[in-house]
């Protein structure tokens, strides 16, 4: 199997790019890009030599690439990245529109936020098309298409209508809703049906594998429940959960790296209170930013003992910019900042150090090592690898985890609560700082024992050996 599966060249689609080109002092830069997606897959192309194709939005992509739109990353040296060229208005109603105001609200079940605007839809196909083109023209005998999340939906209907024979899989990062949620999209049958033409298919968890069985069986398809198999217009899918997993190695190595541990050390020092609790999200409604500042106000309330014993450090990362929505949430998290640092900030102390800013992951490690506690209080997440990489990292800390991100399942080890419970996550946090070191280190063992054996290395070989599977 593993020979056979290293003979064939893995072609990657996704609508995020992993890195951007800038204009930088006169010349141009290349620019890693955060993100769950492209954080997780990079390592794996890296190592595998193959194509990926994505929407090229840095300022500079073009600049860079040759006249079939390709460039090496990273460093003009590693694996080919195809770029792909949206218009203004494919950007705005394929990306803003269809994908971050239909996709993204309803996979989340925020049924109220959705905008379900034909325009959008007409970009959303049209821009499907685009990608798969894409993909069309470089297409090689036996190459194995791997396409990824909710912007590209169609794209393996389009290929199998075109070529037939194109093996295709679809990984889904987010999570997949109840068909209560689902059915609200004027469009849902042709999405499912786009969906269906991929030979294997996998989610984060069960629930969202079961919640799109039961969607596949709405439209019509036949499903097998236990054998996690849909029959529609007489081809097979198989469908998996399958948890996105950490580069662990990297960051337990990295754990241990003298450098960054001076860099924990300064930034501790530097907020002069006993304790630090940290949290870092993208500016999303799903990452429950404003449940957490509620628990944290309600905490500092309840148990006043740590006033001026800990500073709560929130990094916010710039997402969806020109959606109002979005920057309606941050004038409304800014306030809430504001309204608890007034409350209860005395002499020199902060409650609530906020930062507003993108940063490259290896800025956000010494964080992650010097923080007491994380908060991860997601209102739903596919899977949330922030949960993950604290672990990996820490050796005395607590993680207190939403128990509605995907990593909830897998993490049995963390304090788990309701986000939308304020009292529950203030009582949450208490809970986990005060708790004995020794029951921290075996919480702590038990998670890095998982996310050691469920690394990246084991999600990709395990959705490779089960997409291969469909064709035997
Ligand atoms: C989607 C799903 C699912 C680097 N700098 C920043 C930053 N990073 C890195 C983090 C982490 C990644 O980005 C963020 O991953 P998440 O999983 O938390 O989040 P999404 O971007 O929402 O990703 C999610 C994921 O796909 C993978 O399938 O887990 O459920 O929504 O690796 O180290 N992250 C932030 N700010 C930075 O400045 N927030």
């Amino acid at each position: 199997m593993e020979a056979e599966l290293k003979q064939k060249r893995l072609v990657l689609v996704s609508n995020g790019e992993p890195y951007k080109h800038v204009y930088q002092n006169q010349g141009i830069k290349q620019q890693k890009l955060a993100g769950g997606l492209t954080t997780g897959l990079d390592p794996m192309m890296q190592e595998d030599n193959g194509l990926w194709i994505a929407w090229g939005r840095g300022e500079a992509d073009f600049e860079v690439v040759d006249q079939d739109n390709k460039v090496k990353v990273p460093d003009n040296d590693g694996y080919t990245l195809k770029r792909v060229k949206l218009s203004e208005e494919e950007k705005n109603g394929f990306y803003y529109g269809f994908s971050n105001e239909v996709m993204w609200p309803i996979s989340h079940t925020f049924i109220s936020k959705a905008n379900y605007k034909e325009d959008y839809w007409l970009n959303y196909k049209q821009v499907n098309q685009k990608y798969a083109e894409s993909v069309l023209d470089e297409l090689q005998e036996d190459d194995l298409v791997w396409i990824h999340d909710y912007h590209l939906a169609l794209v393996p209907g389009i290929l199998k209508e075109e070529k037939p024979e194109t093996k295709t899989s679809l990984f889904w990062h987010i999570p997949w809703p109840a068909w209560e949620a689902f059915r609200t999209i004027p469009w849902r049958k042709e999405i499912i049906e786009g969906m269906l033409a991929a030979d294997f298919l996998a989610f984060h968890t069960d629930l969202f594998v079961y919640n799109f069985l039961s969607c596949a069986e709405k439209i019509g398809a036949e499903v097998n429940f236990s054998e996690k198999e849909v029959y529609y217009q007489g081809a097979k899918t198989r469908v998996e959960s399958i948890p996105l997993g950490i580069d662990y190695q990297k960051f337990s190595n990295l754990a241990q790296d003298e450098d960054y541990l001076a860099k924990a050390k300064e930034i501790k020092s530097s907020y002069e209170t006993e304790k630090l609790i940290f949290a870092v999200d993208r500016l999303d409604y799903t990452k429950g930013i404003e449940e957490r500042l509620a628990g944290i106000d309600k905490f500092f309330e309840k148990y006043p003992e740590y006033q001026c014993e800990l500073t709560f450090v929130q990094r916010v990362a710039p997402s969806r910019t020109g959606i109002e929505e979005y920057q309606q949430m941050k004038e409304r998290i800014e306030k809430k900042v504001g309204e608890i640092n007034g409350k209860y900030q005395k002499d020199k102390w902060q409650p609530v150090k906020y930062f507003y800013g993108s940063v490259p992951q290896e800025d956000l490690l010494p964080y992650y090592k010097a923080a007491d506690l994380a908060l991860i209080t997601a209102s739903i997440d596919g899977m949330n690898l922030v949960a993950k990489e604290y672990l990996a990292v820490q050796d005395s800390g607590v993680l207190l985890l939403s128990e509605f991100a995907g990593a909830a399942e897998y993490l049995d080890s963390a304090i788990q609560v309701n986000p939308y419970n304020t009292e529950e996550l203030a009582d949450g946090i208490y809970q986990g700082l005060e708790m004995p070191a020794a029951e921290k280190k075996e919480r702590l063992e038990q998670a890095q024992a998982d996310l050691k054996e469920y690394d990246i290395n084991w999600w990709r070989d395990y959705f490779l050996e089960n997409w291969i599977d469909c064709y035997e």
